[in-house]
């Protein structure tokens, strides 16, 4: 058979090394071929979701910026400063995390999705068109969020006026003035030359950018034992092939936009600098358990348990 995989991330893109090191596991250990989509070949990302549901495609990477309006669970991933930016660290987090590899799973399962891998994409840096140092100064800034209800109240708790978009409104947006800022992993705003409509990239450390993949749940419980082995072995190696790209890109993709725009601003905030940041971000928490209630709250405190036990 010939099974359709679609990614929100251009071939290059971490998600696009993912899907590519995934297929050529399937199509070495298996009779059947993995067709590729990268983003703006099917839509956006809530496009290739909805036809992941339908059954249309049997593979989707979408990521939890926009699956957690789907999964409140999923909304996890934007408490700030939950998880660290260590890579190293997130690379172990990911691949042994309960919360994670079990936790996540039925919730993916009744939205009919059978959740393969979680994986990171690197530390997010906000871009703008004036300085960031402190929270106040993202007052007035109308910043670009993906579309997920815990991302905004976030960037409102940082003090901005949050406006969710689906990606390819952001280059356009923050030309025209619509927006002002958004925030990406850096090689993502290397790849989609965001450096060119934006003049200063902030490091807050306030996340990192987890990603997902998935498979249509009916088609996945159909397979026989054989195949479904070949699709978890699959997306195993291509897991640890994307680890350490992503860990290298993160490290020389600065320096790439450097070189194409020597005038952009980047400052790295100071502890103090945090500060506002770090205050917010302990509301944001108590907004997503209010939201997520009782389910949300096991996550969480499973999350920082399994964060405890991979940062030696
Ligand atoms: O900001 C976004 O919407 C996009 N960012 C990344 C790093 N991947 C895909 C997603 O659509």
């Amino acid at each position: 058979d010939t099974w359709r995989y679609a990614f929100e991330e251009a071939m290059t893109d971490v998600q696009g090394v993912y899907a590519q090191k995934f297929k050529a596991e399937i199509e070495a250990n298996s009779d059947h071929e993995i067709q590729l989509f990268p983003y703006g070949t099917l839509g956006e990302a809530a496009d290739i979701m909805e036809q992941t549901q339908d059954g249309i495609l049997q593979f989707v990477d979408q990521s939890p910026g926009f699956t957690g309006a789907l999964i409140p669970e999923a909304q996890v991933f934007f408490v700030p400063y939950l998880l660290p930016t260590d890579q190293e660290h997130l690379a172990r987090f990911y691949r042994e995390s309960k919360a994670i590899n079990e936790m996540f799973k039925p919730l993916y399962a009744d939205k009919g999705l059978e959740l393969l891998k979680m994986f990171p994409e690197g530390e997010v840096a906000m871009t703008t068109k004036t300085p960031i140092k402190t929270c106040s100064d993202l007052n007035e800034i109308k910043f670009r969020v993906m579309t997920n209800p815990l991302l905004v109240e976030s960037y409102r708790a940082f003090g901005a006026t949050p406006t969710p978009l689906p990606w390819g409104e952001v280059y356009g947006g923050l030309q025209t003035n619509l927006i002002q800022g958004q925030e990406n992993p850096t090689f993502f705003l290397y790849s989609t030359k965001i450096y060119e409509v934006t003049d200063y990239i902030t490091y807050a450390g306030h996340n990192n950018f987890t990603t997902a993949v998935m498979a249509n749940k009916d088609f996945y419980d159909g397979l026989s034992a054989e195949d479904q082995g070949v699709i978890q072995k699959a997306a195993s190696v291509a897991y640890e092939h994307t680890v350490i790209y992503q860990k290298q890109a993160g490290e020389t993709e600065l320096a790439k936009i450097m070189e194409a725009k020597p005038e952009m601003n980047v400052t790295v905030l100071t502890e103090e600098e945090r500060s506002c940041f770090k205050a917010a971000a302990v509301d944001v928490e108590n907004t997503f358990i209010e939201m997520t209630g009782n389910s949300g709250a096991k996550i969480i405190a499973q999350m920082k348990a399994d964060l405890a036990a991979t940062a030696h």
